[in-house]
Protein backbone atom coordinates (compact mmCIF):
# COMPACT_ATOMS: atom_id res chain seq x y z
CA UNK A 1 0.00 0.00 0.00
CA UNK A 2 2.82 2.04 0.26
CA UNK A 3 3.08 3.38 -3.64
CA UNK A 4 -0.62 4.80 -3.88
CA UNK A 5 -0.17 7.79 -6.08
CA UNK A 6 -1.85 10.91 -6.48
CA UNK A 7 -2.54 12.61 -9.65
CA UNK A 8 -4.14 16.18 -10.79
CA UNK A 9 -6.96 15.97 -13.28
CA UNK A 10 -8.81 19.04 -15.07
CA UNK A 11 -12.07 18.86 -16.88
CA UNK A 12 -10.90 22.04 -19.31
CA UNK A 13 -13.52 24.55 -20.06
CA UNK A 14 -14.78 22.35 -23.14
CA UNK A 15 -15.31 19.69 -20.94
CA UNK A 16 -17.02 21.83 -18.34
CA UNK A 17 -19.24 24.15 -21.40
CA UNK A 18 -20.57 20.65 -22.63
CA UNK A 19 -21.47 19.32 -19.72
CA UNK A 20 -19.01 16.51 -19.33
CA UNK A 21 -17.42 17.18 -15.79
CA UNK A 22 -19.69 14.62 -14.61
CA UNK A 23 -19.07 11.93 -16.74
CA UNK A 24 -15.22 12.40 -16.65
CA UNK A 25 -16.10 12.23 -12.89
CA UNK A 26 -18.13 8.93 -13.60
CA UNK A 27 -15.31 7.18 -15.53
CA UNK A 28 -12.66 8.24 -12.57
CA UNK A 29 -14.92 6.54 -10.03
CA UNK A 30 -15.87 3.66 -12.36
CA UNK A 31 -12.22 2.85 -12.73
CA UNK A 32 -12.07 2.60 -9.17
CA UNK A 33 -9.93 5.57 -8.13
CA UNK A 34 -10.53 7.91 -5.07
CA UNK A 35 -11.49 11.68 -5.17
CA UNK A 36 -9.27 13.59 -2.91
CA UNK A 37 -10.70 17.18 -4.07
CA UNK A 38 -12.53 18.52 -6.86
CA UNK A 39 -13.25 22.19 -6.84
CA UNK A 40 -14.61 24.45 -9.67
CA UNK A 41 -12.83 27.48 -10.81
CA UNK A 42 -11.34 29.54 -13.21
CA UNK A 43 -7.75 30.18 -13.67
CA UNK A 44 -5.72 32.92 -14.06
CA UNK A 45 -2.17 33.74 -16.21
CA UNK A 46 -0.11 32.98 -13.25
CA UNK A 47 -1.61 29.46 -12.26
CA UNK A 48 -1.56 28.31 -16.25
CA UNK A 49 2.06 30.07 -16.68
CA UNK A 50 3.09 27.68 -14.17
CA UNK A 51 1.17 24.65 -14.83
CA UNK A 52 2.33 24.87 -18.64
CA UNK A 53 5.88 25.98 -17.85
CA UNK A 54 7.08 23.47 -20.04
CA UNK A 55 5.24 24.11 -22.98
CA UNK A 56 6.39 27.97 -22.54
CA UNK A 57 7.91 29.26 -26.08
CA UNK A 58 6.11 26.94 -27.85
CA UNK A 59 3.86 28.22 -30.85
CA UNK A 60 0.69 27.13 -28.99
CA UNK A 61 1.67 27.91 -25.61
CA UNK A 62 -0.51 31.64 -25.68
CA UNK A 63 -3.45 30.12 -27.32
CA UNK A 64 -3.79 27.21 -24.47
CA UNK A 65 -3.17 29.72 -21.95
CA UNK A 66 -6.09 31.69 -23.50
CA UNK A 67 -8.30 28.76 -23.79
CA UNK A 68 -7.43 27.61 -20.49
CA UNK A 69 -9.25 30.88 -19.18
CA UNK A 70 -12.11 30.75 -21.68
CA UNK A 71 -14.50 29.31 -18.69
CA UNK A 72 -13.75 27.49 -15.41
CA UNK A 73 -12.10 24.43 -14.80
CA UNK A 74 -12.99 21.50 -12.83
CA UNK A 75 -9.77 20.49 -10.76
CA UNK A 76 -9.59 16.91 -9.24
CA UNK A 77 -7.20 15.44 -7.10
CA UNK A 78 -7.42 11.57 -7.52
CA UNK A 79 -5.99 8.40 -6.19
CA UNK A 80 -5.26 5.52 -6.31
CA UNK A 81 -2.00 2.26 -7.28
CA UNK A 82 -0.69 3.38 -10.53
CA UNK A 83 -3.46 6.40 -11.07
CA UNK A 84 -0.74 8.60 -12.69
CA UNK A 85 -0.61 5.98 -15.69
CA UNK A 86 -4.22 4.95 -15.44
CA UNK A 87 -5.75 8.35 -16.25
CA UNK A 88 -3.88 8.99 -18.89
CA UNK A 89 -5.17 6.02 -20.17
CA UNK A 90 -8.61 6.68 -19.37
CA UNK A 91 -8.21 10.18 -21.14
CA UNK A 92 -6.62 8.65 -23.89
CA UNK A 93 -4.14 10.31 -26.62
CA UNK A 94 -3.48 14.21 -27.00
CA UNK A 95 -5.12 14.69 -30.02
CA UNK A 96 -8.77 13.76 -30.19
CA UNK A 97 -8.91 12.81 -33.56
CA UNK A 98 -6.65 10.15 -33.28
CA UNK A 99 -7.78 8.94 -29.55
CA UNK A 100 -8.61 5.33 -29.02
CA UNK A 101 -12.59 5.02 -28.88
CA UNK A 102 -12.75 4.22 -25.45
CA UNK A 103 -11.24 7.13 -24.01
CA UNK A 104 -12.21 10.73 -22.36
CA UNK A 105 -10.79 12.31 -25.66
CA UNK A 106 -11.47 9.61 -27.93
CA UNK A 107 -15.38 8.94 -26.91
CA UNK A 108 -16.20 12.51 -26.62
CA UNK A 109 -13.56 14.73 -28.08
CA UNK A 110 -13.07 15.82 -31.83
CA UNK A 111 -10.71 18.61 -34.03
CA UNK A 112 -11.96 22.37 -34.18
CA UNK A 113 -9.65 22.73 -36.36
CA UNK A 114 -8.03 25.84 -34.00
CA UNK A 115 -4.62 26.59 -32.92
CA UNK A 116 -4.74 24.98 -29.89
CA UNK A 117 -5.77 21.27 -28.79
CA UNK A 118 -9.09 21.33 -27.43
CA UNK A 119 -9.11 17.68 -25.54
CA UNK A 120 -11.51 17.74 -22.61
CA UNK A 121 -8.78 16.61 -19.70
CA UNK A 122 -5.19 17.11 -18.40
CA UNK A 123 -3.65 14.21 -16.46
CA UNK A 124 -0.48 14.67 -15.20
CA UNK A 125 2.32 13.04 -16.70
CA UNK A 126 4.85 11.71 -14.19
CA UNK A 127 5.21 11.35 -10.69
CA UNK A 128 6.73 14.48 -10.48
CA UNK A 129 4.77 16.14 -12.46
CA UNK A 130 1.35 15.46 -10.06
CA UNK A 131 3.44 16.47 -6.92
CA UNK A 132 4.14 20.32 -8.80
CA UNK A 133 0.84 20.51 -10.39
CA UNK A 134 -1.18 19.36 -7.10
CA UNK A 135 0.86 22.19 -4.93
CA UNK A 136 -0.11 24.61 -7.87
CA UNK A 137 -3.81 23.78 -7.79
CA UNK A 138 -5.04 22.74 -4.42
CA UNK A 139 -1.51 24.12 -2.07
CA UNK A 140 -3.16 23.38 1.01
CA UNK A 141 -3.68 19.56 0.38
P1 LIG B 1 -1.19 16.15 -22.94
O1 LIG B 1 -2.33 17.05 -22.55
O2 LIG B 1 -1.66 14.94 -23.68
O3 LIG B 1 -0.26 15.83 -21.80
P2 LIG B 1 0.85 18.04 -23.83
O4 LIG B 1 1.25 18.15 -22.39
O5 LIG B 1 1.91 17.71 -24.82
O6 LIG B 1 -0.34 16.99 -24.01
O7 LIG B 1 0.21 19.42 -24.30
C1 LIG B 1 -0.61 20.18 -23.43
C2 LIG B 1 -1.83 20.64 -24.19
O8 LIG B 1 -1.46 21.57 -25.21
C3 LIG B 1 -2.54 19.52 -24.93
O9 LIG B 1 -3.48 18.86 -24.10
C4 LIG B 1 -3.19 20.23 -26.07
C5 LIG B 1 -2.22 21.36 -26.39
N1 LIG B 1 -1.29 21.00 -27.46
C6 LIG B 1 -0.25 20.13 -27.37
N2 LIG B 1 0.45 20.06 -28.50
C7 LIG B 1 -0.17 20.92 -29.35
C8 LIG B 1 0.09 21.33 -30.71
N3 LIG B 1 1.11 20.84 -31.41
N4 LIG B 1 -0.75 22.24 -31.27
C9 LIG B 1 -1.77 22.76 -30.57
N5 LIG B 1 -2.06 22.44 -29.29
C10 LIG B 1 -1.27 21.53 -28.70
MG1 LIG C 1 0.90 17.16 -20.63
Amino acid sequence: MSDIQRTLILVKPDGVRRGLAGEVLRRIEAKGYTLAAVELRTADDALLGAHYEEHQGKPFFQPLVDFMKSGPVLAVVAEGHRVIEGFRSLAGSTEPTAAAPGTIRGDLGRDWGLAVVQNLVHGSDSPESAEREIGLWFPGL
